[in-house]
């Protein structure tokens, strides 16, 4: 695939963020969900405001990882694309080690948050079946900016993106470590415009959302990272035994 990294740069954020209207096609996005929905229920960590599965296993309480591979739907065509448009290339482990799955129902989303030391820092999110809004609050900007901010409606996002459906977002370097982000709970995403959506001129279409609303679906996430510390087999047992 023939993808340009530069012309999917979202040019009015901080260093750097990418985003990619048709990352993967209808038949891809079904398949996914249809994948993300035939797994057992174990594998769903149920959380107040959000569901929750975790590919290929949680991180250890040393944020390590016990190697194991992902399983292929999620590599495939996804990793494959990465690697086209060499985006984990600099990565300790050249390619993404880790998925994290969100669904959020209308209503949900995920407080202001960052994402952390245990990984390389590059976020790399494909989002299935419903647009949705991410928002980006800096960290050390006002003086109630903290790592989790407790009361979300206070406070103003100082960027806003729209995902729609089968798009890719890359979030990297600054934008990685210097800003928080999160989803607002609530069952419609208002003010959306080209002077409120920092990537209005990237959207695969702009019509669903001239009125300035959108009214939120079941939207699900894929979130591909690498995680810096990895315990092989080996290592693991000895790890398990401690
Ligand atoms: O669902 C998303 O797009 C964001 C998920 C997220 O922030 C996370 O997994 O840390």
């Amino acid at each position: 695939m023939g993808y340009n990294l530069d012309a999917a740069r979202i040019a009015s954020l901080p260093e750097d963020a990418f985003y990619i209207a048709d990352f993967i096609s209808e038949d891809e996005e079904a398949r996914l969900l249809q994948r993300v929905l035939s797994a057992p229920l174990p594998r769903w960590t149920q959380l107040s405001h959000r569901r929750l599965q975790t590919w290929p296993s949680a991180l250890t309480k040393k944020n390590t990882l016990l190697s194991s591979p992902l399983p292929p739907w999620l590599k495939t065509p996804i990793i494959s694309r990465f690697e086209a448009l060499g985006i984990f290339a600099d990565a300790p482990h050249g390619a993404p080690n880790h998925v994290l799955i969100n669904e959020y129902q209308p209503g949900q989303g995920i407080m202001p948050h960052e994402d952390g030391s245990a990984y390389y820092p590059l976020v790399a999110t494909v989002s299935l079946g419903a647009p949705i809004i991410l928002d980006i609050y800096s960290k050390n900007g006002n003086s109630d900016n903290a790592t989790h901010v407790g009361d979300e409606s206070e406070r103003k996002p100082q960027f806003r993106i729209l995902q729609e459906r089968r798009s890719l977002l890359l979030m990297r370097k600054s934008l990685y470590s210097e800003f928080l982000h999160g989803i607002a709970e609530t069952v419609i995403d208002e003010d959306l415009g080209p002077y409120s959506i920092c990537n209005w001129d990237l959207l695969r279409e702009q019509e669903p959302y001239r009125d300035g609303s959108v009214t939120r679906e079941t939207r699900t996430s894929l979130t591909y990272r690498d995680v810096l510390q990895v315990a092989k087999m080996g290592n693991t047992l000895r790890f398990l035994n401690k």
